[in-house]
C-alpha cells in the first residue's frame, strides 16, 4: 500500500464517528427500532455494534503494535447482538465510545513508523493480519453501516427537507445532541446552515458540515 492510499484510508476512518452521529442525530425511537423485513438489524443495534467493533478494533491495533505476532481472536457478532442486548440498550454511550475510541485510535495512526505499518499477527479464523488490513477493514466500517441505516428507512425524507429555518429553532435542528458535543450535519441549505453555525456559538457544540473537509 502506498501512502497516499494509507493517507485516504486514515482520513476516511477518522470520518467515521461524524457520520455515524449525523445519521444517529435524525432519529426517533421508532426509526431506531425499525426491524427489516429480512429480521436484521435496526439502527440502534447497528450502533451497539459499530461500537463494540470499534473497542474490538481498537485492542486489535493496540496488539498488533505492542506484541510480536499476536493472535486477534475472532468474534461472533450475532450472539454479540444477541447476548449483549442490543435490541434496548440506549445509543447514546455507544455514540461516545465510538467517538472516544476512534479518535484515540486516529491518535496513534498519525505516529505510524513504516516499520509499524509492516507489522502483523495471526488472525484466529483468517490468518495473517496485518496493520494494513487492519485499515483497509475499518476505514470503511462505519461509512458501510451508515449507508445500512440509511436503507433501513425507505420513506425518511432527507435531512435538508425535514428542517425548516422558518420554523425551528437550531437547536432542534441538532436533535437531542447535548451542548458542547461534536454534531455533523450534512446537505443543508446554507440558511440553516448559518442558522447551526450561530447556535454552535450560542451552545458551545461544534458542528461539522460534512462534505466540506476543509471545515471538519
Ligand atoms: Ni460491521
Amino acid at each position: 500500500m502506498d501512502a497516499s492510499r494509507r493517507y485516504e484510508l486514515i482520513a476516511r476512518h477518522r470520518e467515521g464517528p461524524a457520520v455515524v452521529e449525523q445519521v444517529a442525530a435524525g432519529l426517533g425511537d421508532e426509526e431506531l427500532d425499525h426491524v427489516p423485513a429480512d429480521g436484521g438489524w435496526s439502527a440502534r443495534a447497528v450502533i451497539h455494534h459499530l461500537a463494540d467493533s470499534e473497542m474490538m478494533s481498537a485492542a486489535r491495533l493496540r496488539l498488533l503494535l505492542a506484541e510480536d505476532s499476536p493472535v486477534i481472536q475472532g468474534y461472533d457478532e450475532e450472539e454479540f447482538a444477541r447476548r449483549l442486548h442490543y435490541d434496548s440498550r440506549p445509543p447514546g454511550p455507544s455514540l461516545a465510545a465510538l467517538r472516544a475510541t476512534r479518535d484515540s485510535t486516529a491518535a496513534i495512526l498519525d505516529r505510524l513508523s513504516e516499520e509499524d505499518w509492516g507489522r502483523s499477527g495471526i488472525h484466529t479464523e483468517g490468518g495473517d493480519y496485518s496493520v494494513e488490513m487492519w485499515l483497509e477493514i475499518y476505514a470503511e466500517h462505519a461509512h458501510d453501516h451508515v449507508g445500512q441505516i440509511g436503507s433501513l428507512l425507505p420513506t425518511r425524507a432527507p435531512l435538508r427537507q425535514r428542517v425548516d429555518p422558518e420554523r425551528v429553532h437550531p437547536r432542534d435542528a441538532l436533535g437531542d445532541a447535548p451542548c458542547g458535543r461534536h454534531v455533523a450535519v450534512v446537505g443543508l441549505d446554507p440558511a440553516v446552515e448559518d442558522l447551526l453555525e450561530g447556535s454552535s456559538e450560542e451552545h458551545g457544540s461544534k458542528v461539522v458540515l460534512l462534505g466540506q473537509p476543509e471545515r471538519v
